[in-house]
């Protein structure tokens, strides 16, 4: 057996996907590899099917209660009762996670058939489309005697937004085998209104917040309706031409500063930046507009390099939830709100698709690890939805009865006024699958390890099953069976991430050979067949770039995919995490299970009346030396489970002795 260091197979653009779009979030036109849908991959265990399950009997109907409660559905009824706009409640684009809510049931009911669940989703879409206006227009917020006209607030007003939801929403549930549906002719009717108003003759204005470009291209593919793919690209190559009004933090943070094709990089708002990268894509992929596939690359690549955070989270502005200028990532100021990271991933994972590069499912799997999995508490009830790498003071504990005002990270909260991420980690959540694995004309590709079953046709129409066990993250060895090999030449290909130093593959009991970074194509594997990835899961330091001034000096600790932290309650005595000063000489290495690090917990002494002093000096009572202090392990904790008993101070980033 001869196996293949390499990046994924080189097949030429390949056209149609095959017959069909089960399950599958994104079905591009064309590209390096075809998705697969969540009747083709199931999380059968670990850490990916434990959320999922949590999600499902949890979080769902949490979702549901808050927005019964904070009157964001009844705003449906209000407005088929003649009720607004006296009694609407909620902000401006607070129908947007009902459709939030329905896309994640919807995918969740493809997932595994749930009669209750299915009842309370058609008793939902009966809310919405009685809701909607004769001519397709559906809002809550606009169009009726007391509101806003239709449409005369695109910078703030939200509606293309929301109906872009919508449409997401229709796109889950007729791609889980309902394509009539009503949901599905409520956006369909929202996206023909859209077209004739803001169709090349029509209204030539954007949406302050990008969405309605997935929502429509999506829609259009879902449907095979190409009107819509032609109104997203419509709405992308308008952006950028300032039709929206100038403001406090200028036209970056719509993005209707620069073009799409013309931008360098992501910026201003980092949701509205990634949902408006991924339609783009969904543009430039189906209408062979390679040029246009490129530019957001190369957008992404310097994003990725100078404006993310470790953990893969973006946006270090609190005040306008944007990204800041190139290295300006601040620990405790980040913002890196959980929705950024879903559009992060919705981003990677069509320039994996279209692009084939393993390094996209590296972002995916970092966003996934180490954002999308911090933001909700372990039983699905509470959320982050800033996600700070830096807690100078311990949170407060959230009202379990009241929705936060509190957007910028503390504890987790069961509700916010603004209560964006929440349903987005839902609808990720419940669609999880869909991102494990592809295929090609050269067989099948492993993008991210969960114990897994994977029954798919190849482009060719021959079968494929494979079975995929592991402990993953806890875990590096991914052992993949072959349950059925198709016939003729084939490979399973397998991504090595890029955090993994070295990594080993074994196949049949064969020899272990070393694998770098990148994919490995394992070719004609037999039915019986046994691969093992090893990957090297062992912590290590990382250190910054020494242009993130705000982390200079400063190490952190990954542990396989998983960005570690320390929290006060594993300082002795509950010290405050400021006082941690951890020896770099020594690697962090695992004692009884946990990582930790070597450290002392320096005395910081009276703070001084002025926190500069001259020369070598150390301002306050505390003295420079760190040596006389005794070293301790200093025990971390992964990310994503910070706070989970209770409040503490918490870094990811450490200074060093
Ligand atoms: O504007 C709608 C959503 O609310 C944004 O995506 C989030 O950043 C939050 O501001
Ligand atoms: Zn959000």
């Amino acid at each position: 057996m001869t196996m293949t260091p390499s990046r994924p197979a080189a097949t030429p653009p390949t056209g149609a996907v095959p017959a069909g779009d089960g399950g599958r979030p994104v079905v591009p036109a064309s590209g390096r590899l075809h998705p697969l849908g969540l009747a083709e991959v199931q999380i059968t265990d670990g850490f990916w099917a434990r959320r999922q399950d949590v999600n499902r009997t949890a979080t769902l109907g949490h979702i549901e209660h808050w927005l019964e409660r904070e009157g964001w559905l009844p705003n449906f009824d209000l407005a088929t009762q003649g009720g607004l706009p006296e009694g609407r409640r909620g902000r401006e684009f607070s129908d947007s996670e009902v459709y939030k809510l329905l896309e994640a049931m919807s995918w969740e009911l493809g997932r595994r058939p749930d009669p209750g669940l299915e009842e309370r989703f058609h008793a939902i879409v009966r809310r919405v489309a009685a809701a909607q206006e004769p001519d397709g227009y559906v809002s809550t917020m606009f169009g009726r005697p007391g509101q806003g006209d239709r449409y005369s607030d695109l910078e703030w007003g939200h509606e293309l937004y929301c109906q872009g939801h919508l449409m997401q929403a229709a796109v889950a549930r007729a791609r889980t085998g309902h394509p009539d549906d009503l949901l599905v002719q409520v956006a369909r009717a929202s996206a023909d209104h859209v077209c004739e108003v803001f169709g090349p003759a029509g209204n030539q204005g954007v949406c302050g917040h990008a969405e309605i470009e997935v929502g429509l291209a999506e829609l259009g593919r879902a449907l095979d309706e190409p009107r819509y793919l032609r109104q997203a690209a419509l709405f992308v190559e308008r952006r950028g031409h300032g039709t929206l009004a100038d403001i406090e933090w200028g036209r970056s943070y719509y993005q209707d500063d620069v073009p799409v094709r013309d931008a360098e990089v992501f910026r201003g708002h980092a949701v509205r930046a990634n949902y408006l990268a991924a339609g783009a894509l969904d543009v430039g992929v189906d209408s062979r507009d390679d040029a246009l596939v490129e530019a957001v690359a190369r957008q992404w690549a310097r994003t990725t390099a100078a404006r993310t955070y470790v953990t893969g989270g973006q946006g270090s502005h609190h005040q306008d939830e944007a990204f800041g200028e190139d290295f300006v990532l601040p620990p405790d100021r980040a913002y890196s709100e959980t929705c950024a990271a879903v559009g992060s991933v919705m981003v990677a994972w069509r320039l994996l698709l279209a692009r084939g590069d393993a390094r996209y499912a590296d972002a995916v799997e970092r966003a996934l690890f180490n954002v999308v999995a911090t933001s909700p508490a372990d039983d699905g009830r509470a959320f982050y939805y800033a996600n700070t790498l830096h807690q100078r003071v311990p949170g407060e504990p959230a009202a379990t009865d009241v929705a936060s005002a509190r957007a910028e990270s503390s504890l987790r909260a069961p509700w916010f006024h603004v209560s964006c991420c929440p349903p987005n980690v839902a609808r990720t959540f419940a669609s999880l699958a869909a991102y494990v694995a592809t295929v090609d004309h050269g067989g099948l590709q492993l993008h991210q390890y969960a114990t897994s079953e994977i029954r798919v046709t190849l482009p060719s129409g021959a079968p494929v099953a494979v079975d995929v066990e592991t402990a993953y993250p806890a875990d590096g060895r991914v052992r993949v069976r072959i349950v059925e090999a198709p016939s003729g030449r084939w490979a399973l290909t397998l991504r090595v991430p890029a955090w993994s130093p070295t990594a080993t593959l074994t196949v049949d009991d064969g020899t272990a050979r070393t694998v770098p970074a990148g994919s490995v194509a394992v070719p004609d594997l037999r039915t019986g067949s046994v691969v093992v990835l090893d990957l090297d899961t062992s912590p290590r330091f990382l250190r910054p770039d020494d242009r993130i001034d705000a982390v200079r000096g400063c190490v952190a600790v990954q542990r396989g995919p998983e960005v570690l932290c320390v929290e006060s309650v594993d300082l002795p005595g509950g010290r405050d995490v400021a006082d941690l000063r951890v020896d770099p000489s020594v690697p962090p290495r695992e004692v009884d299970g946990r990582v930790v690090v070597r450290g002392v917990v320096v005395d910081h002494g009276r703070t001084a009346p002025w926190p500069y002093a001259p020369g070598g000096a150390t301002p306050g009572s505390r003295t420079a030396q760190v040596d006389g202090e005794a070293a301790i392990d200093v025990p971390l904790v992964a990310y994503h489970d910070w706070a989970s008993r209770g409040p503490s101070t918490m870094r990811v980033w450490m200074p060093t002795t």
